[in-house]
């Protein structure tokens, strides 16, 4: 997790990683690490060529989601730097802070790309309560320092990362290469009934009002609106589940969740969200217990660069690299540098689909095509007449 103490020794581990490959290295105020060719800060008369990803992790995930963006990264700037091949405009690589969001989605790039502007950085916490101000802290880091990691405009030229599916398309279009066209937005909510404590023996079965059974039933019913409501695209997850006050021989009087959605369409998401919370309502006046959704986060859905998706197409003509444009279905830092440039993303095949898991894994020979792709579309993009 961002900022824990495994966290902290990674990114003394990449730092030094960084410099030993000849980089330049900083880290802003919102903790996202920097590594360059030749320049040592982000300034709008040197625009860069910025790649990346991030080395935070899910809890129990695998080693690419992240890492490989980052890695990958690290390696096309060392052998560009090694071969001194041409490249007109400066290289880096950024580990973005907090993609995962355990205290608020996509963080580092957020306060990168002047996101952050009035957030409330003081109520920003996980979902177990710890607030990011005091993991900061813990860090070195002050949190109310973020916003200034904001970079001066026109300082990015262009921004690609490499990063696996994290899903089945590309392994089972037997395609090597993904480029990505948009980027899904991911809605959370604080979903919690309110029911009555009691006891789990005594109480007739017809007088409980068992907040956990109308959580249980708000989310069965929510899936199926999903699934035939929502777009082709639209998908909804319950992650966090929490009842109270959780002993066995409790009537649940509390039930909370944390609601996902997520579409390409953030009109779908905003219809989804008001649709979902009338079905709240009318299970909670079922279950005669109480209901309340306060939203958590919000990405917005972004398009990427077809600038960048047109070269790293070419790249991969001239590489005789196979490609197919896709919308990713999982959130990145990609869609906040959107806002600040031009934007895109390369996928490789992830083995089954599976992310966000321990066995998450890529061929070895997945990656190097990918690491591949990543190399020749930046030295493309760093080229003056790009
Ligand atoms: O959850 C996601 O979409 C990404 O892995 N942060
Ligand atoms: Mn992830
Ligand atoms: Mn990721």
């Amino acid at each position: 997790m961002c900022w824990s103490p495994p966290h902290e020794e990674a990114r003394v581990w990449l730092l030094g990683e960084m410099r030993a490959a000849g980089l330049e290295t900083w880290v802003d105020p919102a903790g996202n690490i920097f590594g360059a060719i030749g320049i040592r800060a982000l300034r709008p008369d040197t625009p860069v060529v910025l790649t990346g990803s991030h080395i935070d992790t899910v809890p129990e995930g695998g080693i690419l989601d992240g890492a490989l963006g980052v890695l990958a990264g690290l390696e096309c700037l060392q052998a560009i730097h090694e071969t001194r091949a041409r490249h007109a405009r400066p290289l880096v690589v950024a580990a973005w802070s907090d993609e995962e969001g355990r205290y608020g989605s996509l963080f580092g790039s957020r306060a990168f790309c002047g996101m952050l502007e009035g957030a409330r950085l003081d109520e920003m916490a996980a979902v177990d309560g710890v607030r990011l101000v005091d993991a900061m802290a813990r860090a070195g880091f002050d949190a109310q320092r973020a916003p200034e990691a904001r970079v001066p405009p026109g300082s990015v030229a262009a921004y690609v990362e490499l990063h696996i599916e994290q899903g089945p398309r590309l392994e089972e279009a037997g395609i090597p290469i993904g480029v990505v066209e948009a980027i899904v937005g991911v809605r959370r909510s604080r979903v919690t009934f309110l029911g009555q404590a009691d006891h789990a023996g005594t109480t007739p079965m017809e007088r409980r009002r068992d907040a956990f059974l109308a959580a249980a039933d708000y989310a069965l019913r929510v899936r199926e609106h999903v699934v035939t409501r929502g777009s082709k695209a639209s998908v909804t997850n319950f992650g966090v589940v929490h009842v109270h006050p959780g002993a066995s021989n409790i009537v649940p009087g509390r039930a909370e969740l944390v609601h996902e959605m997520r579409d390409p369409d953030v009109s779908v998401l905003e219809r989804l969200a008001g649709e979902c919370g009338t079905l709240a309502r009318e299970v909670a006046g079922a279950r005669q217990v109480g209901v309340e959704i306060h939203p958590m986060s919000a990405t917005t859905p972004a398009s990427c660069s077809p600038r960048v998706q047109a070269v790293t197409e070419k790249v991969c003509a001239t590489l005789g690299l196979a490609t197919r444009r896709l919308y990713s279905a999982a959130g990145h830092d990609a869609q906040n540098l959107a806002r600040v440039t031009d934007s895109g993303m390369i996928f490789i095949p992830s083995l089954g689909g599976r992310s966000h898991r321990v066995d998450e894994m890529s061929d070895w020979q997945a990656i190097e095509r990918g690491a591949n792709a990543l190399l020749h579309t930046l030295l493309a993009l760093a080229d003056a007449t790009a």
